[in-house]
């Protein structure tokens, strides 16, 4: 791997371009596989973010990485974490994706307190999903998450698909000033009533983007996890096609990318598997469409002079066995609407913050632009948006009466999203994300199968500091 040449005024010259029911147990908490233990310390830290000749950054980090430890265990393993907070203020870690017990999830006055500086916290829970995932702090989170705590839990199947080998891209951006420290304008106005803190660096693995080198005739899969705090991916393969195999950890049915391109906002994570069938000294590349009139090369790749391992794929690429997530029976489900507002060219008037309603101008005062059915947020100790009886299946529309994407995010569960904007989603992938475009209605379904008060919020993480953020209680 070796850097490839930017220049100080590429990388730092402004922004980057601009059936029947089945309700199926969490699984007991004996669990039949070992119990996996790792030691996890949130704290200060550099990391080489930048070429040498830059000098480190100062971070907030795990285990003094960037990103953290990539914590691995295998499905149905227990996991035992044991937390420590190295930090001058509070903080959780929560385990995104995972379907765990409330009390494991990290949400501060929900799950547990605040872990306060010199404290310690276990976390310990069964892994009932295979698939990517990852964990991130949930207090004061888009600060401790901009200065780099994040990192990505990994669950093997029980029946690994078969591959030559596996690379795990952890994409993210970075607001950083000119001598590489990074922005303290954390919570900025202009990013909690926009589209949130977008980074003027974008980094591969807590590096610049730099070369993949393959061999011939490789099957490699491919993680892609997004850990920005509000930057999404338009991400295209060029020469190679790789297969879709799984959205937020969930196998889906393998598939090309729709229409060529891997949309992936923040908080989502994507698995392909891709046959690299070039020759020796062919390249390939993967890049960022969001800007549309300079595309952005994440990677480049570059086939290796080895030898072929092999002249064709042995075989098709097939599908990984699911997850045991409750089906649905959309015969009859219990239907809710959860509306968006707020927001800069938005025409909310106001909203309810701590019980009392107030005209828009009064909630901007308080740092709130954004709410979910009139209701602007700042804890997570509130009244639930809506409850849900253990073992129903629900059916949500949320509509977006906003002009920025919102990923919407749910705790504790994986849902079906069945449509966009009226549209059928192909294969209506189970995921703990979805993406909703500006001004758009999104239908997601879920069998309420896991006791508690789980947060629904978006992973922009500025709106949720200016007030989008919610809690579905589940009876
Ligand atoms: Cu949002």
């Amino acid at each position: 791997m070796k850097n490839s040449n930017i220049t100080r005024r590429k990388l730092l010259g402004g922004l980057v371009g601009g059936a029947a029911l089945t309700v199926l147990p969490l699984p007991a908490l004996a669990s039949t596989h070992s119990v996996r233990e790792f030691n996890l310390k949130a704290q200060k830290g550099s990391a080489a973010i930048l070429p040498a000749d830059w000098g480190k950054t100062d971070v907030w980090c795990y285990n003094g990485e960037v990103p953290g430890p990539v914590l691995r265990a295998r499905q149905g393993d227990r996991v035992r974490i044991h937390f420590e907070n190295a930090l001058d203020e509070p903080t959780t870690v929560h385990w995104h994706g995972l379907r765990i017990p409330i009390d494991m999830d990290g949400v501060p006055d929900i799950s547990q307190k605040p872990v306060q500086p010199g404290e310690t916290f276990t976390y310990e829970f069964d892994l009932p999903d295979a698939g990517t995932y990852w964990y991130h702090p949930h207090v004061n989170t888009s600060e401790q998450m901009a200065r780099g705590l994040n990192g990505v839990f990994i669950i093997d199947e029980k029946n690994p698909p078969k591959i030559d080998r596996e690379e795990l891209w952890v994409l993210d951006d970075w607001r950083l000033n000119k001598d590489a420290s990074i922005r303290d304008d954390f919570g900025r106005g202009m990013d909690v009533s926009h589209g949130g803190r977008q980074g003027n660096l974008i980094t591969v693995n807590g590096k610049l983007p730099d070369t993949f080198m393959v061999r011939s005739g490789e099957r490699i899969r491919l993680r892609l996890a997004n850990v920005c705090n509000a930057k999404i991916f338009i991400l295209r393969f060029e020469g190679i096609d790789p297969q879709i195999v799984a959205i937020d950890g969930h196998p889906v049915q393998p598939h090309d990318p729709l229409e060529g391109q891997i949309v992936i906002g923040p908080g989502q994570r994507v698995d392909v598997i891709a046959d690299f069938l070039g020759k020796p000294g062919d390249t390939f590349a993967l890049t960022d469409d969001v800007y549309q009139e300079e595309p952005f090369k994440l990677i480049e790749g570059v086939y290796s002079s080895n030898a072929p391992l092999r002249l064709k794929p042995e075989g098709p690429i097939k599908a990984l066995d699911d997850n045991p997530i409750s089906e649905l029976d959309l015969t009859d489900p219990i239907r809710h609407e959860i509306t968006i507002d707020g927001g800069a060219m938005g025409a909310m008037q106001g909203a309810e913050l701590d019980g009392t309603y107030m005209p828009i101008n009064e909630l901007v005062q308080n740092g709130r632009v954004w709410a979910l059915n009139g209701v602007a947020s700042h804890t997570t100790a509130m009244p639930p948006i809506l409850t849900a009886e253990r073992g129903s299946t629900n059916l949500i529309k949320v509509q977006n009466d906003t002009v920025f994407p919102h990923p919407m995010h749910l705790h504790g569960h994986a849902f079906r999203v069945l449509s966009i904007n009226g549209q059928d989603v192909p294969f209506k992938p189970w995921a703990d994300t979805v993406l909703m475009p500006p001004r758009s209605t999104a239908e997601i379904a879920f069998v309420a199968d896991n006791p508690g008060d789980w947060l629904f919020h978006c992973h922009v993480l500025e709106h949720v500091s200016g007030g989008m953020l919610s809690v579905i209680r589940v009876t």
